[in-house]
């Protein structure tokens, strides 16, 4: 993916913030600031340098000439010093008279102090400034995540065409994955969720060898990855006939996750749509019951910026990619949750999940 754009974004950001240097070393922020793709995985030792002159990028030999390639015809210089990456790009910095770098929050403590020792200069630590850049999506991002979406859907058709009571949740899991991967996912975006009965409670609850029973609320929650971007969606179902329980708790949430999402626009802060969310669900006696805020960036990650949350006070921005997810748990009980993957417009917002939402009796 062409990263020009970014590029000079992230330069003339710098220059505003008064930040000579600037070290990304995060793996999704990597990617996303040299357009690399298939090159770095969660394992690379790498380090991307950019001042307002240089961009380089320090590796190992593991990545090197992998990076090698990409970078021709691109700004970035690949460099791959034997020693530690950190080493060099110091060095390099004190020759070059940098005496100022930023690294991100995000770092591992022992390199934030390993740098430290080895750079001559302050070494100051800023939050999000790649992360802020990547909430604001370009037309060909949007794209990979919504044909992550769409295999989501495919998936989420699959899985309810034959989930019966007796199959373990772990056997559900395990077909969602299996689908996804055939079906052009690179991979998951994360391990599929099934929580069933009173595992469903749990928000994020993890897969169990628990049977399925009739009666039982089953929460699905799953996403694809698509070069690199990410989907995120759930739905649930009851197995059998749904109590009136069951039907007043599904039908809440729907409200809720309607309303958010009649909600969305650029401008609006993300804790008002989660306050839409939940003013609907306290209507309803279930303000104690959702846990959770309503919902997430996704893109590089499964969960990135904006927060759509009570955490949310800046507004969502359009070409912003979020989740809205209302759900209602009640300990013992079950739980139920609605989640659709939505793109920030003026004045709306278009819904990229598809599958349908009425209550399913399966
Ligand atoms: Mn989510």
């Amino acid at each position: 993916m062409n990263a020009d754009s970014r590029f000079a974004a992230l330069r003339r950001r710098m220059a505003e913030s008064k930040l000579p240097a600037l070290l990304v070393s995060d793996i999704p922020n990597v990617r996303y600031v040299t357009g690399f793709e298939g090159v770095f995985d969660d394992e690379a030792n790498v380090a991307c340098l950019l001042t307002l002159e240089v961009a380089r990028i320090y590796t190992d030999s593991r990545y090197a000439e992998a990076a090698g390639e990409v970078a021709q015809g691109t700004p970035w210089i690949v460099k791959s010093p034997l020693e530690n990456v950190y080493v060099g790009l110091c060095a390099e910095l004190g020759e070059e008279e940098v005496f100022h770098i930023a690294m991100e929050a995000s770092a591992p403590y022992g390199r934030f102090r390993f740098v430290s020792e080895q750079f001559r200069g302050r070494v100051e630590v800023i939050d999000d400034f790649v992360e802020t850049q990547r909430q604001v999506k370009e037309a060909a991002e949007v794209a990979r995540i919504a044909e992550a979406a769409e295999i989501t859907d495919r998936t989420m058709e699959h899985v309810l065409s034959m989930l019966r009571a007796g199959m373990t949740e772990a056997e559900v899991a395990l077909e969602a994955e299996c689908f996804m991967r055939r079906n052009g996912a690179e991979s998951v975006a994360f391990s599929p969720i099934v929580a069933s009965g009173p595992n469903s409670s749990r928000p994020h609850a993890t897969v169990t060898d628990r049977a399925i029973e009739s009666g039982d609320f089953v929460v699905i929650d799953i996403g694809a990855r698509v070069k690199g971007y990410c989907s995120d969606m759930t739905r649930t179902v009851v197995v059998g006939t749904a109590s009136d329980r069951q039907r007043e708790m599904y039908e809440s949430v729907l409200e809720a996750n309607e309303l958010a999402i009649a909600a969305v626009r650029a401008g609006i802060p993300g804790s008002d749509l989660d306050a839409v969310a939940r003013e609907s669900l306290a209507k309803k006696g279930h303000a104690a019951e959702f846990s959770h805020g309503l919902g997430h960036g996704v893109g590089l990650e499964v969960h990135e910026l904006p927060h759509v949350s009570a955490r949310g006070r800046e507004s969502l921005r359009a070409g912003g990619v979020v989740t809205i997810e209302p759900g209602v748990y009640v300990p013992g009980f079950g739980g139920a949750r609605i989640e659709d993957l939505v793109v920030v417009e003026d004045g709306g917002c278009r819904v990229l999940t598809r599958s349908p939402k009425h209550l399913m009796e399966l």
